[in-house]
């Protein structure tokens, strides 16, 4: 058995836990929110089916469907008592997203909603007066439904407009609140699922490239819109990019295949970082345009803008590695956040098919470091499991403990590897509304939420085994695991 090392964190390194405003807040139509694209997103492993498919009319159709976020976890009215957990887990930051639909409720508007910016500053009021920083997302996987339905989503390069006037509006309202900002979350997952976060669906296969790309070139000119006002407005801030990493590792040694899983990872791992942290387009993409026929609409000016507009940290999201090869049969098939490949014969899948691998992590870390020398934040990370409420009203997730034991101590090693790692948030650190399918009974949480896919519960909340280990990981900063 190997020895296990003791690791040393640095000082300050910013533990917390990570959700995002659709996941749990609710009040979908509270406080004069507007609808968003996550508002019409059916419960059930199909909702991402339903809603991409061909004829989807973003409408709510209660006699079909149910929807699992509209309520969440009511954490729009239970914030204070969530709050108060993170505090006694010991918190240093809490990762979470502001809604835009609460800002602007149809994301036109010319003035912004106070009584959604109110909540905001209640909530980190509440954070702050615990001395836990907010870590805040500007989009997570939403956007207002008004503009997918009348503007296309980000396709629309008016879209870059009213994103401008949310970003300024929340930057100058928060800015003696917020230190730590992010501009889109996994803003490459787009290139498998256009809809979340740019809001639409290609309705053609071959329009697919063209139009994803176009909306990604508005996304990198919004996000460095963002960055240079937040360092003009907040010197002191720091604000990063976020990217869902999954390390491809090529299935044997086949050059064919090798080369195969260098291309995939640059396209879909490294081509928005290289954009956002490095200013400019990737010589790689070239290639990839002239083949897919993508000519892009680029106005003047926009890759200044891009090359000012530099993030500070790079944050992503780390829950397995895919496996790939060129050529693969059905049956090959493995499942896997948006990603997919091939299956792993080292690596055990979660009950929901995710890979895991610890080791994973550590690979991922080194690469980006490598490739970027900016600091890195892991702002998700965890595992989606069943978990049992035990009658006495405890939760024996041991699983949960083991998963992210394992994934700490790879921090650890990258940091002794010289990687610049600022923080962690684990994912889902209070049960909340899956984003891919829409259960409740995917679990990542420290605290367990006692509310069932079938919408039943009472909300309540309780302590898991985790929550204890995870204080301590807290308190001890990394030493005791
Ligand atoms: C990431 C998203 C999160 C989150 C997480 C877990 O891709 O940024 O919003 O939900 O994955 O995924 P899921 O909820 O599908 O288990």
């Amino acid at each position: 058995m190997n020895e296990i090392k003791k690791i040393v964190f640095p000082e300050g390194f910013l533990w917390g836990g990570a959700t995002a405003a659709n996941q749990i807040e609710g009040g979908f139509n509270e406080g004069n929110k507007g609808l968003n694209i996550a508002d019409v997103l059916p419960g059930g492993k199909e909702r991402l089916k339903i809603l991409m498919s061909a004829g989807f009319n973003f409408e709510i159709d209660r006699e079909k469907y149910s929807y699992p976020n509209h309520e969440a976890i009511d954490f729009y009215l239970r914030y204070k008592e969530d709050i108060a957990l993170f505090a006694e887990m010991g918190f240093k930051v809490f990762r979470m997203s502001i809604a835009w639909t609460r800002i602007f409720p149809n994301g036109d508007e010319l003035e912004p909603n106070e009584e959604g910016l109110a909540f905001y500053d209640r909530v980190f009021d509440e954070l702050l007066k615990y001395g836990i920083e907010p870590v805040v997302t500007i989009s997570h996987y939403e956007m207002p439904l008004n503009l997918v339905k009348e503007f296309g989503g980000w396709r629309n390069r008016q879209v870059v407009t009213f994103f401008e006037r949310y970003t300024n509006v929340i930057l100058q309202r928060y800015k003696e609140k917020v230190k730590y900002w992010m501009t889109f979350n996994e803003i490459n997952g787009a290139l498998k699922m256009p809809i979340m976060s740019m809001g639409f669906s290609p309705k053609k296969e071959e329009d697919r490239y063209l139009e994803t790309f176009q909306a990604f070139h508005h996304q990198f000119v919004a996000s460095a819109i963002a960055v240079k006002a937040c360092k003009e407005m907040i010197p002191h801030a720091k604000i990063g990019c976020m990217i869902l990493f999954a390390p491809v590792y090529s299935f044997d040694c086949n050059p064919e295949n090798i080369i195969y899983a260098l291309k995939e990872e640059e396209l879909f791992n490294y081509f928005c970082a290289d954009v956002q942290v490095r200013g400019e387009y990737p010589a790689f993409i070239k290639r990839f345009f002239k083949e897919k026929n993508i000519e892009l609409e680029i106005q003047a000016g926009d890759l200044d803008i891009i090359k000012e507009g530099t993030v500070d940290y790079i944050g992503l999201s780390y829950y397995m590695s895919r496996t790939d090869k060129k050529e693969k049969s059905e049956a090959e098939k493995s499942q896997g956040n948006i990603v997919g490949g091939v299956k792993n014969p080292f690596l055990v899948a979660s009950d929901w098919g995710w890979e895991i691998d610890p080791i994973g992590l550590r690979i991922s870390l080194n690469k980006l470091y490598g490739r970027y020398q900016v600091p890195l934040f892991v702002v998700e990370n965890g595992l989606g499991a069943y978990d049992q409420l035990e009658e006495d009203g405890s939760v024996h997730d041991d699983y949960r403990i083991d998963y992210l034991r394992e994934h700490v101590r790879a921090m650890g090693e990258a940091l002794e590897d010289g990687v610049e790692l600022m923080g962690y948030t684990s994912w889902g650190c209070i049960d909340l509304v899956s984003m891919s399918t829409g259960e409740m009974s995917k679990r990542y949480g420290f605290i367990y939420v006692d509310k069932n896919d079938d919408g039943s519960g009472t909300l309540e909340r309780r302590r898991k085994e985790s929550f204890h280990w995870y204080k301590k990981v807290i308190e001890s900063n990394g030493e005791v695991l």
